[in-house]
């Protein structure tokens, strides 16, 4: 089985447990994982508060960081291919995905890269005479980034990459399910030659890692990806440190297709939008609002589409759907199904487990016109899409905001000022018009409601991992007069 270390403070090291990690193609144990328990996340954070105050990272200018961060993004591209056959192996995202995201992440590092020495502070014009007042942009202090399993290396970049350009220091909690890639890339972090203390990779389980991580007492800021249940763990975790947190916390989408609109064209972006990582990613386009009156031949169209997907070996550059990471995974979604065909859901294809090995899982339509569908409620982070219809636009409206999320929203028409109406009323972080999907290191990104709070991405983003200081400086050289003289 291959080995993996934790990576605290420079040093590569086994952890206080080992766990088995299963590759999702196969069911079996395919390596052998360090645990990080109380003591490795305690001496994580010790490093990395040591490296925040003192040492080479506390006195580096802005532009080295830069360049450092510059470092790591050729060394993300350069590796990538490596980095995508451990992400595939051990979450089961096939290889076609994994590929063209890492090469990706190496563009989020560059973004932040050409951001840190473009971090600005601010001059008061301050309302007393003699005083020079202005505002200095300091990093906010040790961040916790903690990531599930889907893309670990694109979910971590969103965080690392404006961290480490504000200055700030950071430990990263792989997830459980299919730490290799991160905890390979770690070795990256070495090579471009961050000092000590400044990134440490760790993996563990949530009560026992995740959990210390959050509340321990020099944590300044946790950025989280994952779930909702664990997300309001998390904050009433940060009770303890007073933590800021930002989080982002997945969906349940709507794909809102007008009749006007290229259907050909719509149906290749619903595929893409609830297929692709085997519907496993949080902007899922999980719930299709189509207008009644194509709905027969939008599901036409879907149910071929959706029954000609090449399934298979995650590693198999052909294939175009795998199997899901976990099998705890592929059981919320049978139990969610099943329910909601109980509950008068009707099956347009798929609604099935695949193969006798793996986690597969069929790719799905449920038609939940008129039912009250749990399918139609939950995230189920998997290949399902449910299919509501609507007559008229504000119909329409009302369905896309009907969910306890607010992440991403797409809308295909071909009418302007339609389009733009539905912008305005839909309630979520993302609105793609006539396409999904789309993501950029300079674009903003997160949710509004159960969806989360904050946004990765952009400028703003590396602001988030700072704190101002405000600085008041006396001009005057005349003495200071005694406080207790009348004058
Ligand atoms: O995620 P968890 P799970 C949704 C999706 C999925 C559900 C549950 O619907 O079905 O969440 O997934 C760490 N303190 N998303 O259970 O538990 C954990 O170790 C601190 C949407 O796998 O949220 C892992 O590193 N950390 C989402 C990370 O939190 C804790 C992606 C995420 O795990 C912790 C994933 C604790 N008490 C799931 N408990 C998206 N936004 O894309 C666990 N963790």
């Amino acid at each position: 089985m291959q080995r993996f270390q934790l990576y605290i403070n420079g040093q590569f090291e086994d952890g206080g447990g080992r766990f088995a990690s299963i590759d999702p193609a196969t069911g079996e144990a395919w390596a052998d994982m360090p645990e990080a328990r109380k003591a490795e996340v305690d001496r994580a954070v010790n490093a990395a508060e040591a490296a925040l105050w003192s040492g080479p990272w506390a006195n580096m200018t802005a532009t080295q960081r830069g360049k450092l961060l510059y470092k790591l993004a050729d060394l993300v591209a350069a590796n990538a291919a490596r980095l995508a056959e451990l992400e595939t192996r051990d979450t089961g995202k096939i290889i076609r995905e994994t590929s063209s995201q890492i090469a990706y992440v190496a563009d989020y590092y560059r973004y932040y890269a050409g951001l840190a020495d473009k971090i600005e502070g601010a001059y008061l014009s301050i309302d007393k005479p003699d005083m020079d007042v202005w505002l200095r942009r300091e990093p906010i202090g040790v961040v916790a980034a903690i990531v599930p399993w889907n893309s670990q290396l694109f979910l971590s970049a969103v965080k690392l990459g404006p961290a480490l350009a504000a200055g700030c220091t950071v430990v990263v909690k792989a997830s459980e399910d299919g730490p290799a890639p991160l905890l390979e890339f770690a070795r990256l972090i070495h090579e471009a030659g961050f000092p000590a203390g400044v990134v440490n990779v760790i993996t563990g389980f949530g009560p026992s890692c995740g959990s210390a991580l959050t509340r321990h007492p020099k944590v300044a800021h946790i950025a989280f990806t994952g779930g909702p249940g664990t997300a309001a763990a998390v904050v009433r975790n940060s009770a303890e440190n007073l933590a800021s947190t930002s989080l982002e916390l997945g969906g349940k989408s709507p794909f809102v297709v007008f009749a006007d609109a290229d259907l050909e064209s719509a149906a290749n972006a619903q595929i893409a939008g609830i297929f692709a990582a085997t519907g496993q990613s949080c902007v899922a386009g999980s719930r299709l609002i189509i207008e009644a009156s194509v709905k027969d031949r939008f599901l036409a169209i879907l149910k071929s589409r959706a029954e000609a997907i090449r399934i298979g070996e995650p590693l198999d550059m052909a294939t175009e759907v795998g199997p899901l990471c976990t099998e705890r995974q592929r059981a919320l979604i049978e139990k969610t199904i099943d329910a909601s065909i109980a509950a008068g859901a009707k099956l347009v294809t798929g609604g099935r487990k695949l193969g006798d090995k793996g986690f597969y899982y069929a790719p799905t339509v449920l038609d939940c016109d008129h039912v009250t569908s749990p399918s139609v409620e939950t995230e189920l982070f998997g290949p399902v899409l449910s299919v509501l219809s609507f007559q008229t636009e504000e119909e329409a409206v009302r369905l896309a905001n009907d969910t306890q999320f607010g992440l991403a929203s797409g809308v295909f028409t071909q009418n302007l000022t339609r389009a733009h109406r539905m912008i305005k009323r839909i309630r979520a972080g993302v609105v793609w018009v006539n396409t999904y999907r789309a993501v950029s290191p300079i674009a903003p990104f997160g949710g509004f409601g159960q969806s989360g709070q904050g946004r990765e991405g952009g400028l703003a983003a590396a602001l988030d991992y700072t704190r101002t200081k405000t600085v008041w400086v006396r001009t005057s050289d005349d003495p200071i007069p005694d406080p207790f003289v009348m004058r």
